[in-house]
């Protein structure tokens, strides 16, 4: 069998190099030459345990190729971003519309096309229907017949960052077929390395079921980012709160933290709003409480350097990650917040990241320093922004001047 895959990023590479483990031929195709020439040396361009090893194995065995142009295949899997634009949150479906325009040439009765990127409900079909207007002598899957050349499927994926590898293997998955013959085609594509349940429903389901498991876990961290607020207010300690309330049977709260970050959950949740903005309310404000956090995030370095009548009050971010023990900076709030905080308080805030070994450009431009967990400690105002194990591993004591802001309670718990 062979696989041509578009879009080698955080999901494509580790899909492409798990199907090639599992003896298929893989094309992959990118718009980003770095990655081609990484990817075709056999090595990776992204942090990922257990993925190299894989990668490099599928480049010597020939299984695994990239390239900036797609090719002939049996089935055809895209997993292009779709970020969201402007200020009303609009997905932007220009890559997913490009990536389906690239393999409309290569197009043949018989193959299946699939949909990984998380996308607004409607997607699917619109991909149908670019491939119908490229392909007019064949019958592209439509809604209403099981009777036609080309399959057409979403298939979200569900991965944790840093479990990619086995969560890839052991969740079980939404197959959503524009009909029911494409659902097929595709849970037995996913059927080859997938040991997790092959769960087949319609491709519209599928699109919504992806934006609803991210937009339960938003909603839920917007409760916790709350309670965080409604605390400080109250001179409660939020984390001993949340301990006690989930001794309850039925309730399991989340954690506050600095605000959402990463590429999914920030993002999803506005893919429902867009598509009905009068009905998604409890979503949209959701949204709103998590992007409101790093604000008053902010705020409250501002308070406690007003309070420590320092003129030159150093400032300490400990974490820059969008989540624990990952290289991840993207989309993080914590990267935000020591961006400005280093705006606002010019040469003295500092950053402690152990998963990095150099600043982004970003921070390097606002004068942001990276240091060491020591000499981090000894600053005017320590603000806490990531739950590290590094960090985790110590108990730092601090002295009569010194501020601790811990946006994750860590030195609480
Ligand atoms: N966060 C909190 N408090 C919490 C949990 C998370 O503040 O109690 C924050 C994290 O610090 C981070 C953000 O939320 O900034 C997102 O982290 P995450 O671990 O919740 O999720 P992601 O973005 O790494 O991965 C999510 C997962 N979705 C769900 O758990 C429903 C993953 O399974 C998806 O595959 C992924 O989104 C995706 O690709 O959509």
């Amino acid at each position: 069998m062979k696989l041509c895959i578009c879009g080698l990023g955080y999901i494509g590479l580790p899909t492409a190099a798990m199907f090639a483990r599992n003896g298929v031929s893989v094309h992959g195709v990118e718009v980003n030459q770095h990655a081609i020439e990484t990817i075709n040396q056999g090595k990776i361009h992204i942090v990922e345990p257990g993925l190299g090893e894989v990668v490099q194995k599928a480049v010597s065995d020939g299984l695994l190729k990239a390239s900036d142009r797609a090719c002939e295949a049996d089935a055809f899997i895209i997993c292009v971003p779709t970020p969201f634009t402007g200020d009303n949150h609009e997905p932007d479906l220009s890559f997913v519309d490009a990536a389906t325009e690239e393999i409309a040439p290569f197009i043949r009765k018989g193959n299946t096309v699939i949909l990984e990127s998380t996308s607004p409900v409607g997607t699917t079909e619109r991909v149908a229907s670019i491939l119908q207007k490229n392909c007019p002598d064949l019958r592209i899957a439509a809604e209403d017949s099981e009777d036609c050349d080309v399959y057409v499927a979403y298939c979200p994926e569900r991965v944790l960052p840093g479990k990619i590898m086995s969560e890839l293997i052991d969740n079980d998955r939404i197959v959503g077929g524009i009909n029911r013959i494409s659902a097929r085609k595709a849970a037995e594509i996913y059927g080859i390395f997938v040991k997790g349940e092959l769960l087949e429903t319609n491709a519209r389901t599928g699109e919504m079921s992806k934006l609803t498991e991210n937009a339960f876990r938003d909603v839920n961290i917007a409760f916790a980012n709350e309670l965080s607020l409604i605390c400080d207010r109250l001179h409660i300690d939020v984390w001993e709160l949340i301990s006690l309330a989930n001794h309850h049977p039925r309730v399991n709260i989340l954690n506050p933290g600095p605000g959402v970050g990463g590429h999914c959950i920030a993002v999803d949740p506005w893919f429902i709003v867009s598509k009905t903005p009068d009905l998604a309310r409890i979503i949209s404000t959701a949204r709103n409480v998590n992007d409101h956090k790093p604000e008053w995030v902010k705020n409250q370095v501002h308070d406690a350097v007003t309070a420590s009548g320092k003129s030159d009050a150093v400032i300490a971010c400990l974490g820059l990650a969008f989540k624990p023990d990952i290289d991840d900076l993207r989309e993080s709030p914590s990267v935000y917040i020591t961006r400005d905080l280093a705006l606002e308080f010019p040469g003295r805030v500092m950053a402690v990241e152990p998963n990095i070994s150099e600043l982004p450009d970003s921070l390097k431009n606002a004068g942001v320093t990276l240091t060491s967990l020591d000499r981090a400690l000894k600053a005017d105002v320590v603000l806490l922004l990531v739950d590290h194990r590094e960090f985790w591993a110590i108990n730092p004591e601090f002295s009569e001047g010194q501020t601790l802001i811990d946006t994750r309670g860590l030195w609480k718990r």
